[in-house]
């Protein structure tokens, strides 16, 4: 740790400005709950003034919320705190000079996660922003996933030259990875614990003094910056590695005929101390925009530290094949697609298939890297007709996504099932079977939540992700 940064920080004084850098479903939650703390005393909002996110500026300005979905409390804290004059959004990244702490919330996507490539052009930009402006003893907290090491490398070094200023000696840097989730954004930063990686102890203390204001619930977890990349990253292929595992363990009960749902109750009754068995549930695919990437930033991540190591090189790594297993549960609904449709004697070719569900995950607009994607592709490449309906993402002539259930399930000679919306639960098989004019239409039930044999009974050929139960019943005439 450099010997001038504490010096340099107690001649500042306490946090009393914030720049939240990056207005999206990060940056806006914490911005408001920095705002409306009484440790701190105004913040600033940055944002750029691009075609596709400028609007959010005047929005945010006039105490609106630009996030789409229900969001608790958020409407409400904006209000709040733009009437109090505590929060201003602005293009103008100059006012970054008068910030004592700068939080970056910029998206890191993967340009392409195959080749492990990340697009860091965005946060680059941002980071070089931030060092033109910022001033001595600032604090810059870095709150995007990242690439293990990216902190104490790509940051660090783009910070230092923009500035010409050195980390740990005139500012502080520290990584502390967002764990917000749709639809809980405030109360995620408030109750979650909070990972917070300094890089030095001058650092970790000012970025302890930046986030402690925000948690009601949650704690402070300290730990060096490039262990709280790697937690952060390493959460997620987790939560991927439990859902491919109870992905393929669907796949191996359909092979051999039983149902997935009564064995994975009977190993979640294992239990006493110590014993888990985080049995999570298959599924249609994992989309989104955090399991679809956080794996691959988690594994580049050994490439460059470039350490000589035992480390599995990244086609041998269990996480990445758990990314393939997971991708490929689209392919398998295609699969069970075609197979239901073969025992009438019909191909995808010219088929009308209707996909009930766009969203990645139930009751939500959020279809960012929607597992129904991958199956649309696969059965328009067949010849078919696909149909989507999503009762709450927008409608979209070019996916033919509609909000009218009956118009999409109507003359479809197959129904598949992709999102668990509750609007979903409720269908009633003879009621659905009328909608599609079919004798013996097709229903594939990707997320376990319609009941096979009503289904069955009303003469549908039925296939369900892990229902090796089911998959082959006799077609009630
Ligand atoms: N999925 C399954 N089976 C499961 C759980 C999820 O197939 O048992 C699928 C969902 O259908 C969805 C995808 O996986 O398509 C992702 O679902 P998710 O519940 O993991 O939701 P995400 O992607 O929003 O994950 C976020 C993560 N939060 C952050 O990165 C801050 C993750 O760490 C959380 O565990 C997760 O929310 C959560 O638990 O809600």
């Amino acid at each position: 740790m450099g010997k001038r940064l504490p010096r340099v920080l107690l001649k500042r004084g306490p946090i009393r400005s914030i720049g939240v850098v990056g207005m999206g479903y990060v940056g806006i939650p914490s911005a408001m709950l920095f705002a409306d703390a009484n440790a701190f005393e105004f913040v600033w909002g940055f944002q750029r003034n691009s075609g596709t996110s400028g609007y959010k500026i005047d929005m945010l300005n006039r105490g609106e919320n630009p996030l789409k979905g229900e969001e608790p409390g958020l409407d409400a804290l904006i209000r709040k705190v733009t009437d109090a004059k505590k929060f201003k959004c602005t293009a103008d990244y100059s006012k970054i000079a008068s910030c004592d702490a700068v939080t970056v919330t910029i998206q890191t996507p993967f340009a392409d996660a195959k080749r492990l490539e990340p697009n860091f052009e965005p946060l680059v930009a941002g980071l070089n922003e931030i060092g033109t402006h910022m001033t001595e003893g600032t604090l810059v907290s870095l709150e995007s996933t990242v690439t293990p090491g990216t902190t104490m490398g790509l940051a660090r070094q783009t910070l230092e030259e923009a500035s010409g200023m050195v980390a740990g000696e005139d500012f502080a840097l520290a990584h502390a990875p967002e764990r917000v989730m749709v639809g809980r954004l405030i109360r995620n930063l408030q109750e979650y614990d909070r990972i917070v990686g300094g890089m030095d102890a001058a650092s970790m203390q000012r970025a302890v003094e930046l986030y402690s204001p925000l948690l009601t619930l949650g704690a402070i977890i300290e730990m060096s910056a490039t262990e709280a990349e790697v937690t952060k990253t390493a959460e997620n292929a987790f939560r991927d590695l439990q859902i491919a595992a109870a992905n393929e363990l669907a796949l191996f009960c359909e092979a051999i005929g039983v149902n997935v749902y009564t064995v994975r109750s009977g190993i979640a009754s294992l239990k006493g101390e110590g014993i888990t068995r985080a049995v999570l549930f298959p599924g249609a695919g994992v989309g989104g925009h955090c399991l679809t990437k956080d794996t691959y930033h988690l594994v580049r991540g050994a490439a460059i530290a470039g350490r000589a190591s035992d480390y599995p090189l990244i086609d041998n790594s269990l996480f990445v094949r758990a990314r393939a297993v997971n991708d490929f549960m689209p392919t398998h609904m295609y699969h069970l697609t075609v197979a239901g449709l073969a025992r009438v004697r019909k191909t995808p070719q010219n088929a009308r298939i209707a996909v009930l569900g766009w969203a990645f995950i139930p009751n939500s607009d959020d279809a960012r890297n929607p597992p129904s994607a991958a199956f649309r592709d696969l059965l328009v490449k067949s010849g078919a007709r696909v149909m989507v309906h999503d009762p709450y993402v927008r409608v979209d002539a070019a996916i033919s996504l509609s909000h009218d259930l009956e118009d999409v399930m109507s003359g479809a000679d197959a129904i598949a099932l992709f999102t668990g919306h509750d609007a979903y639960r409720s269908l009633d098989a003879s009621e659905v079977k009328k909608e599609t004019g079919h004798p013996h239409p097709v229903v594939v039930d990707g997320r376990n939540v319609i009941d096979p044999d009503r289904f069955i009974q009303s003469g549908f050929i039925y296939k369900g992700i892990g229902r090796g139960d089911k998959n082959d019943h006799s077609i009630v005439r």
